[in-house]
């Protein structure tokens, strides 16, 4: 059985994060080893979070790991407090590395524009600094602009500003790019890529279900972790997110008790398994 480490917070209540990423990535066959980087009551879109931070546990768990000679066969990563976190993650993918071991960076920080609640100007340059060490980011619009220090574009950018962005992107150093919630026209959501290995463009879409919650960033970038652990290619593994992300979206929109802080992506595994099975 693969093995991944995941290296982003507990958030206990609120459906985002590890709390997402450890039961799909798990669904998906792969075991999924954590690393809590803090601990919230919630996540940071309710007001008045308690949160222990465990900047200072990272470093531990990472000697403990190291010492005991644990082996990953991918490295995932998605919000992070603090500069200090992120330089404590860029040691774990120094430490972790080996010849086919992926490094899947989503650079969680923004969305519409804005950073999130307790980020200042600086993080973005600091998560920038972890892209680089990536093989495969996932920024969404708002990421990709903050990563490179440019105005946000809106979410209705042309297909050429979203290439452009892509090309500036795959500079910061990971092979792979691709950002994610592009709208294509036709009430069609999904993401393009660059891969700078081969000079390819790529994307795909699926119907976009007018809904929005939290944490479906983290659907998406958990189920496509798990898939391209799973050995799909990049575009087929983000495909299968696309489609696992907007079911989960339908699903909870059509919930008449729904939650408005995350997705129901619980009622959507049994269909993941099946499709997996399908292509394994
Ligand atoms: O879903 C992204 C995310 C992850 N972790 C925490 C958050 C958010 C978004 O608000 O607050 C703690």
């Amino acid at each position: 059985m693969k093995r991944i480490m995941s290296i982003q917070d507990l958030s206990c209540l609120g459906k985002c994060s590890l709390s997402v990423a450890l039961p799909i990535i798990s669904a998906m066959g792969i075991e999924t080893s954590i690393v809590p980087t803090a601990v919230l009551s919630a996540h940071t879109q309710f007001d008045g979070f308690h949160i222990r931070d465990l900047t200072e546990d990272m470093k531990k768990v990472k000697e403990h790991w190291k010492k005991e000679d644990f082996k990953f066969d991918g490295i995932y990563t998605g919000y992070l407090a603090s500069a200090q976190q992120i330089d404590i993650v860029i040691e774990y993918i120094e430490a972790f590395s080996r010849p086919n071991n992926l490094v899947i960076v989503d650079p969680v920080m923004a969305e519409d524009g804005k950073l999130y609640t307790g980020f200042d100007d600086s993080h973005p340059s600091h998560m920038a600094r972890l892209c680089g060490k990536a093989d495969i980011i996932i920024p969404n619009i708002s990421e990709a602009a903050l990563l490179l220090g440019m105005d946000y574009p809106g979410e209705d950018c042309s297909m050429d500003k979203i290439k452009e962005m892509l090309l500036g992107l795959s500079k910061l150093g990971a092979k792979c790019c691709v950002i994610t919630g592009v709208h294509f026209g036709n009430d069609r959501l999904g993401f393009v890529g660059y891969d700078s290995l081969t000079n390819d463009f790529f994307e795909g879409s699926t119907k976009e279900v007018k809904y929005r919650s939290n944490g479906t960033g983290d659907v998406f970038a958990s189920t496509f972790t798990g898939a391209v652990l799973n050995d799909y290619s990049i575009k087929d593994a983000l495909m299968l997110a696309a489609e696992f992300t907007c079911r989960c979206i339908d699903d909870t929109a059509k919930d008449p008790n729904r939650r408005t802080y995350a997705v129901n992506f619980e009622t959507q595994i049994p269909w993941l398994c099946e499709e997996l099975k399908k292509n394994i």
